[in-house]
């Protein structure tokens, strides 16, 4: 776990600690030892290897074997449970603004509430005023946070949103008073988060599909139950809405609940442009009112719409209001990247390193994925955390890979690769020599990441400056929801890319999808090559490919621009060109 984390992890601790009515002097230590770690300057690895965590202002005793562990292991048994221990209310009551550990306790042990429904029942009620340190003002700030609560309502990744999704659009495709259904919205168009799930019906019985919608097992809360809309929160806190409509509506309410907004906007003004009026009930006369003609009777599919606005038809994944109506208007759309072109992957671990699955476990994956090749980049000495290969065990494993592949035992070729620390100066962390004996290198940043932008930038670009490099790993270092992108000038790194001729990966991790889609057109059609890179870690991770593949279609990407479509030879050629 990195320091981060672990920060968020003490705090949390702290706050857990109040909510219980602990010692003060203890939750001090850990509210101290956070800001500590927050604001320490020094690579907290380093530190731990020397024994100097102890060592540090601010960081007591207690705290450093909890620290350790963290970040050897990424859990601590003692948060797990001091986590358990805490009603689930409780703890849901601490996400509103203004209410800490105290006051949830103080809340708790007065009034007995132990969820935010109690505790708005207790708000309005007047009884939170009435208590002491509490009074008007506050009982109001809590009512307009709890009703606040969905505004600041959490994203999910997109790949957690699909789980919640195909089982209810399975479920609703297998009614047989629905006709057509789809998921609609940012999921639909393949977004990195999704804020809620938009499934749109095209069915004449709407008030049975909408029962059976708001009755699934997985459904927590009903918030809307209507004729023409539904909308209800599952376990674990995703959202969605339900429309149903008659058959012949279908297509313009799918395509106005795709979105994005920007791209409606735009395809409604060409709509008017052509005298015509579009919204998700369908087209009609410019006049407007009651009155106006509908026309399109015919639209049957989204195919249809875009063509009788003389326009191909722009896939889900392009609608962002980026320019794609002038390039369906042109004739000039991509024909994306497909699933199928993938004909192997690069940056995945085996047990080497931090990885569970071994060479041939992986290999195997790769085989039942249908791949000609599978490249494997486990992690380079520094990442010691994460069990990082030294020069002796690099070549080991690149003699084991040697007689894999000759031993003939599976169709699928194995690439030997590393994922190569950048250290902070920007050199790297093997030798040449080292590097020389792999078929290909990842190298990325996994350590102080809170340099400058400069430095960021001039250390990622001496690293690609360096011949060995093949790829740029992750090149932010974000996790969607959870931690910033690190401050670095990717148009730089881009333009440092293109001109070494290193290719930037797509990390295929749900929770990263770094570079980021909105980057990839441009950098593309300026000669960057990708890579779509799961970094899995079991053969299980090997299907985050997926999610890379949507990122680069909504980078406008075409098959010629990701080196995984390449064949094995291609990829070779690739490789020893570069050398
Ligand atoms: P999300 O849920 O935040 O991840 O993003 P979306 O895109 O799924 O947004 P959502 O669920 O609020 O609405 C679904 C689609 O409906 C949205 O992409 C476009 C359409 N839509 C919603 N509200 C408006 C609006 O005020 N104007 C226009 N033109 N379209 C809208
Ligand atoms: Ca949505
Ligand atoms: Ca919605
Ligand atoms: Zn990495």
């Amino acid at each position: 776990m990195n320091k981060a984390d672990i920060v968020d992890v003490l705090e949390d601790i702290a706050v857990l600690l109040e909510l219980k009515g602990e010692n003060p002097f203890k939750i001090r230590a850990y509210s101290t030892g956070a800001r500590a770690l927050e604001t320490m300057e020094d690579d907290l690895g380093e530190l731990i290897e020397l024994g100097k965590l102890s060592g540090m202002r601010g960081i007591g005793s207690a705290l450093v074997e909890k620290i350790e562990t963290l970040y050897a292991t990424g859990e601590l048994a003692y948060y797990t449970e001091l986590h358990a221990s805490v009603a689930p209310g409780l703890i849901a009551m601490l996400e509103i603004p203004g209410l800490g550990g105290k006051k949830v306790k103080k809340l708790h042990d007065a009034l007995g509430v132990e969820s935010i429904d109690a505790l708005k029942a207790a708000c309005e009620s007047g009884e939170v005023e009435a208590l002491k340190g509490f009074g008007k003002k506050s009982a109001e700030k809590i009512l307009t946070g709890i009703a606040n609560r969905a505004a600041y309502a959490k994203r999910y990744h997109w790949w957690m949103a699909r789980e919640v999704a195909e089982p209810i659009l399975a479920g609703l495709r297998a009614l047989p008073q629905v006709e057509r259904a789809e998921v609609a919205g940012s999921l639909r168009r393949l977004r990195e988060t999704v804020g809620d799930l938009d499934f749109i019906v095209a069915s004449a019985d709407s008030q049975l599909v909408m029962d059976w919608f708001v009755t699934q097992p997985m459904v927590a809360e009903v918030t809307a139950h209507g004729v023409t809309k539904s909308s209800v929160r599952f376990e674990g806190g995703l959202q969605a809405d339900l429309r149903v409509v008659p058959a012949e509506q279908f297509a313009f309410a799918l395509h106005h609940f795709t979105g994005s907004k920007d791209h409606n906007v735009a395809m409604r003004q060409r709509a008017l442009a052509r005298g015509y009026s579009l919204s998700e009930w369908g087209l009609t006369e410019k006049v407007g009112g009651e009155g106006a003609k509908p026309v399109g009777h015919g639209i049957i599919s989204e195919k249809g719409l875009f063509e009788f606005l003389g326009l191909a038809e722009i896939l889900p994944e392009l609608r962002e209001g980026l320019g794609e109506l002038e390039a369906a208007e042109a004739g000039e759309l991509p024909t994306l990247v497909t699933r199928s072109d993938i004909r192997g992957v690069f940056h995945n671990h085996t047990t080497a390193s931090d990885g569970r699955g071994t060479i041939e476990e992986m290999a195997a994956a790769a085989e039942a994925l249908g791949w000609d090749y599978l490249g494997l980049a486990d992690h380079s000495k520094a990442s010691y955390q994460a069990n990082g290969l030294d020069e002796a065990r690099v070549l080991k494993q690149v003699a084991q890979i040697r007689a894999f592949n000759e031993s003939g035992a599976s169709p699928v070729h194995v690439f030997s690769g590393i994922e190569c620390d950048i250290l902070p100066d920007g050199s790297l962390d093997l030798e040449d020599r080292t590097l020389d004996a792999l078929d290909y290198a990842v190298m990325s940043v996994h350590s102080s990441f809170s340099q400058s932008e400069d430095e960021m930038t001039a250390r990622v670009i001496r690293a690609i400056e360096h011949p060995a490099t093949t790829m740029l790993g992750h090149p932010t270092g974000r996790i969607l929801l959870r931690r910033e992108p690190y401050k670095i000038d990717l148009q730089k790194v881009i333009d440092a890319a293109i001109a070494n001729q290193v290719i930037i990966e797509i990390n295929a991790n749900p929770r990263r999808l770094d570079m980021d889609w909105r980057l990839w057109r441009r950098a593309a059609e300026r000669g960057l090559m990708c890579s779509i890179n799961p970094d899995a870690h079991s053969t299980d991770g090997l299907s985050y490919f997926d999610a890379g593949v949507n990122i680069a279609r909504k980078g406008w990407l075409e098959k010629e621009q990701v080196l995984n479509s390449r064949d094995c030879a291609g990829v070779v050629r690739w490789f020893s060109e570069r050398k």
